[in-house]
């Protein structure tokens, strides 16, 4: 009796848990569309791509001091290419984010060599997500632009045309 008494206050509380669990879990995966088709880049993939590299970089956040950071990032020509993807085909590429702010690039800004990242690991700590006040999980960074308008953050869309 006093088991059963159990079982019908914890089947509830058990319930709101997992609803819990499985809406809070946010969206680590980004998505690439192009020619009608899609490729879904999954965190694991991304945080161990044998391209993804270390380099410096001057982040320039409104109302701070430019500050040096060490960031971690696949080149964009460098994951398009292990995808087997050929950018020549297109000529723009889209970056959309959580927060709804969006890039255009053009084909030939990705073809300068070491210049556009798909970045998620600062200073050897994973990027905090949007919810968590940080610029990730992926954050697009433009080696050879200066003016951060650009280097969108929470990248989740990446649209070929
Ligand atoms: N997703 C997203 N990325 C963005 C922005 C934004 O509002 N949303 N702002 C841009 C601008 S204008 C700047 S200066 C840099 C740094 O933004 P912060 O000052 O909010 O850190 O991020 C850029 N990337
Ligand atoms: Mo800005």
């Amino acid at each position: 009796m006093k088991n059963k008494k159990m079982f019908l206050i914890l089947i509830p509380i058990v319930a709101i848990g997992l609803i819990f669990l499985v809406t809070g879990k946010e969206n680590t995966s980004v998505i690439i569309k192009y020619n009608e088709q899609e490729i879904v880049l999954e965190k694991d993939y991304l945080y161990s791509h044998e391209d993804a590299i270390l380099f410096p970089v001057v982040v320039r956040s409104s109302g701070e001091k430019p500050v040096e950071a060490q960031y971690k990032g696949i080149e964009l020509l460098k994951l398009f290419n292990s995808l087997d993807l050929d950018i020549l085909s297109f000529k723009k590429i889209t970056f959309n984010a959580t927060d709804g702010y969006r890039i255009i690039l053009s084909i030939n800004e990705l073809l300068e060599p070491s210049n556009t990242y798909l970045t998620f690991e600062r200073d050897g700590e994973y990027l905090k997500s949007r919810k968590q006040k940080g610029n990730g999980p992926y954050q697009l960074i433009i080696r050879r632009d200066p003016f951060s308008q650009r280097w969108i953050k929470h990248v989740d869309s990446i649209i070929l045309e």
